[in-house]
């Protein structure tokens, strides 16, 4: 087990890691929070980001390079404010950032980039994707070459706000005793710039194929989506936001619906908790951050790593950040 529970860079804050093997190196996606004082809320509004910086390693147990700016919020036309978590991908020889920010109205839609080198610095489109909404765009690039975007996220997220397919300011979340909100799908069109077809809701079932329900916190998807692939399976893992756990759920579909399995990551310190999964020289690794390095302040994380174990029956193994 190498590097477990130790900031990956400690000069500046970063969270929300997107972790990826490019050009047979690790490379790590985060958003980068600012060394601000902000009055924390459930809107988020604590999360006030500005520019993505890019991490890299070139093994497990090598130094993290920080490659400086990859992108800021100035150079996008169409995002006001509020930079939070992005992933990266490679189709095309070229790679794409996609990328969650507030638009002039304050709605929160999804964006893309491109680069020739994965550290950047990336060129943003001029609008957002037609058709996003919400946060947290994590990209799956299948092994057929088509690429999927999962995304959505509750409370500041706005995914409530988007049940009728329009954005309505005032709408809440449905009741405890209904069927929990999942997070969206959408393929990609192979230029990786727009969705092939309208977001699809993704339905994520208890052990006796009922959906998850809103009032089941412990389980019921909040933000942050992943999807891997693991022994022909598609392994789609989230936070449970509320209750602060990474926790998964499985299909043979990558479009679902998905069948909970358990907990990946136990409570970290702050709030918020968001990870990736990645499959290095023949290890998985979970990447994740928590607010240690601030002493605990919500809004300045920091991002780690870990080795994640699967058991022979593909069920992954709960890792404990603190335990040492
Ligand atoms: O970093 C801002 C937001 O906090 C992310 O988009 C969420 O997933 C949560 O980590």
């Amino acid at each position: 087990m190498v590097k477990r529970n130790e900031p990956l860079v400690t000069h500046i804050y970063t969270a929300d890691p997107s972790a990826h093997v490019f050009e047979g190196k690790l490379y790590i996606y985060p958003s980068h929070d600012l060394d601000h004082e902000k009055e924390s809320n459930d809107n988020g509004d604590q999360y006030d980001m500005e520019d993505y910086h890019v991490l890299s390693m070139e093994d497990a147990d090598a130094p993290c390079v920080d490659h400086g700016e990859a992108l800021h919020v100035r150079d996008v036309p169409w995002a006001k404010q509020q930079l939070w978590a992005p992933d990266a991908a490679f189709k095309n020889d070229t790679y794409y950032l996609f990328f969650p920010a507030r638009d002039g109205q304050d709605v929160f839609r999804i964006g893309v980039a491109t680069s020739q080198s994965p550290s950047g610095p990336f060129k943003p489109e001029p609008d957002y994707i037609p058709g996003s909404f919400s946060i947290d765009p994590a990209v799956l690039v299948d092994d057929d070459d088509q690429a999927y975007m999962y995304f959505g996220g509750l409370w500041g997220g706005q995914l409530e706000k988007w049940q009728t397919g329009e954005f309505l300011q005032d709408a809440d979340g449905p009741a405890p005793s209904e069927p929990a909100l999942g997070p969206r799908v959408a393929r990609l069109t192979d230029d990786m710039l727009t969705f092939a077809d309208a977001p699809k809701e993704i339905l994520i079932l208890d052990e006796n194929g009922e959906p998850l329900l809103a009032g089941d916190e412990a389980r019921r998807y909040f933000e942050g989506p992943w999807v891997h692939k693991h022994g022909g399976l598609y392994y789609l893992s989230y936070s449970t936001g509320s209750t602060h756990r990474i926790v998964y759920a499985t299909s043979v579909d990558p479009e679902g619906p998905f069948q909970y399995r358990g907990v990946i990551l136990t409570p970290v310190i702050g709030w918020t908790t968001h990870h990736s999964i990645v499959r290095f020289k023949e290890r998985w690794y979970l990447f994740y951050h928590d607010s240690s390095l601030s002493g605990g302040a919500d809004n300045k994380r920091c991002v780690k790593f870990t080795e994640l174990l699967y058991n022979e029956d593909g069920t992954i193994r709960t890792i404990d950040p603190y335990d040492n």
